[in-house]
């Protein structure tokens, strides 16, 4: 057994950051056997490479089949560039194109391998075959080419590529076309002599006996390439054993995907449904998932402004507003009017103006009145004797993934919202739970407010700085009443829960349910009760720009909000 031999890397070292260039002339030269696959377009170049294979065979015969038109050069040179560029742009291993006659003399040679090179192909194979070519399974006897007008091909080639890996691969048609195996040896020392990287030795027998052969006689020259298609049955140890560089797996997509499109149209055509054929197709989220539409998903949230979010929002908006009279006597307060719309709905507006779409209102009092197309809605059925907690309690399957909260009576400015949901994307920020924090509220002595303060005491205050990242600071407790000192300002009652920080609310929920805690308990209680269970919650800082609603007052101060 004689194995394959190594050949030196010209340039280049295998590993992550390799070009596609080296990364071919590595395939090629590497001891191992290496095996390239068919592919025709982007799609199928993406499923070779999820294949593993570490490289593609840009096939002419394919990729003509594949435009509906005969391997007889019918697509022009420029059409298969573009193809190529699809295939390339859609995936990460090299491609060898094959060239097929190199579409005309030596100048179009040299064009066709600066257009490769601008477009990653990271190696071509002309075959010493006159333009139009023929399919090599079509015939007898085709024509060869002239062979110092073949190596004028080569030679052209080489001296165009942009990149030092860039591979020329000569393909010797000779046993192809009945000239025998002294001819095919005499053509493949002149193409090496000329520049060729590596031979394409092709034949169209039915067993392996004239490519072996030829392989036995060519010696290590260079890598000899060769292309199994007419002697499938040879097990492919044997072309290991003999030295063999690289197998292509010429046509196999192309004639599998044949046979799958006649299937399905003809068992779609007959039974006029999809119903048969439905289990034994690929799903329409394959189809996507190839397509790589989960990253465009990333990116749409990376760069488009409004992009919708996969982040869920709950609104609590169960209770009445008692302070407000006889103003929430048919309503409760967080629909009532702020200059021609319910709060409630400009509240929607900016969780969708963020981009977050999938809201749950969790409704109490007057449950009638809340009743929004754009948003889900659970009921608190036992509103008025039960909390915050409670209410939140209902929409607990809601909460889950990274959600947002708010109560339903609170007015804030956008920025607020996209400012926390960023500050909870932001990868160093590995909180639970991030809060909205008014800094102004800082040092508030709760006894002299005139209203009920959710005050939220951090290790850190925020800072009067602009260079400084300020990163989410954390918090230790939160309550109505906390010692002013330690006051680092006012939740503004909005919240967001990352994937794992919503789970731990919902325990917390759980075990508050269970030690029978849960029916009066506040917001503040869950995330006191969260701190203690050993959650990370973490102050965002604002200023201002906010408001809630519990009086007369404060719907003054909303209706000149907006
Ligand atoms: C191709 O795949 O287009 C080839 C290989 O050139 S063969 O069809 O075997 O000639
Ligand atoms: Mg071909």
């Amino acid at each position: 057994m004689s194995g394959k031999v190594s050949y030196a890397l010209r340039t280049g070292s295998a590993g992550t950051g390799e070009s596609k260039f080296t990364a071919f002339r590595r395939l090629l030269t590497q001891p191992e056997l290496a095996f390239i696959m068919e592919a025709h377009n982007g799609l199928s170049a993406k499923i070779a490479e999820e294949a593993g294979f570490k490289g593609i065979w840009a096939s002419g015969l394919s990729i003509s089949a594949a435009l509906g038109v005969r391997d007889s050069n019918e697509a022009s040179w420029t059409q298969v560039l573009e193809v190529l560029e699809f295939m390339s742009d859609a995936t990460t291993v090299p491609i060898m194109v094959d060239g097929d006659t190199g579409y005309g003399n030596f100048n179009n040679v040299r064009r066709l391998v600066k257009k490769l090179c601008q477009r990653d192909i990271a190696a071509v194979c002309i075959e010493d075959k006159l333009f139009p070519k023929t399919n090599s399974f079509i015939g007898e006897g085709q024509p060869l080419a002239d062979i110092d007008e073949f190596c004028g091909k080569i030679k052209a080639g080489k001296d165009s590529q942009l990149d030092d890996d860039f591979s020329l691969i000569a393909r010797v048609e000779a046993l192809i076309s009945g000239w025998g195996m002294d001819e095919a040896l005499r053509r493949a020392e002149a193409y090496h002599a000329a520049g060729a990287d590596g031979i394409l030795i092709h034949s169209k027998i039915a067993h392996a006996d004239e490519v072996l052969e030829f392989r036995r006689e060519w010696g290590d020259r260079c890598p000899v390439v060769i292309v199994p298609t007419k002697y499938h049955a040879t097990p492919t140890g044997d072309f290991r054993d003999a030295g063999i560089a690289m197998v292509i797996w010429a046509n196999h997509n192309l004639r599998a995907s044949i046979t799958a499109m006649r299937e399905t149209s003809r068992a779609i055509h007959d039974s006029e449904s999809l119903s048969a054929i439905e289990t034994q197709v690929a799903t329409v989220a394959d189809v996507f998932e190839l397509a790589g539409n989960d990253e465009l998903a990333q990116a749409e949230a990376r760069y488009l402004a409004s992009a919708e979010r996969t982040t869920k929002a709950v609104v609590i908006a169960a209770s009445r507003g008692a302070k407000l009279g006889e103003l929430t006597e048919d309503r409760p307060k967080s629909m009532l009017d702020v200059r021609g719309q319910p709060l409630l709905r400009r509240l929607v507006h900016t969780f969708q103006d963020a981009g977050v779409r999938d809201i749950t209102v969790v409704r109490g009092y007057r449950k009638e009145t809340i009743d929004f197309a754009s948003v889900q809605t659970v009921d608190n059925e036992d509103y008025a004797n039960t909390g915050e907690a409670a209410s939140l309690a209902c929409a607990a399957d809601r909460l889950a993934g990274e959600s947002v909260f708010s109560y339903g009576d609170v007015l804030f400015r956008r920025f607020i919202l996209e400012g926390l949901l960023e500050a909870g994307e932001h990868p160093k920020n590995k909180k639970d739970v991030l809060l909205a924090v008014d800094s102004h509220g800082a040092g508030k002595n709760p006894a002299k407010a005139d209203r009920k303060l959710d005050l939220v005491a951090a290790k850190q205050k925020a800072r009067r700085s602009f260079l400084d990242e300020q990163k989410p600071a954390k918090v230790k407790a939160l309550g109505n009443d906390l010692d002013p000192a330690k006051v680092s300002g006012e939740w503004m009652g909005l919240a967001w829960f990352s994937e794992a920080g919503a789970t731990r609310a919902r325990a917390a929920l759980d075990a508050m349910a269970a030690d029978g805690n849960l029916a009066n308990a506040s917001m503040l209680d869950l995330f006191n009760r969260m701190i203690a269970d050993g959650a990370k919650i973490g102050a965002v800082y604002f200023s201002g720009h906010w408001l809630d609603v519990d009086d007369a007052f404060d719907l003054a101060r909303a209706r000149n909000l907006t």
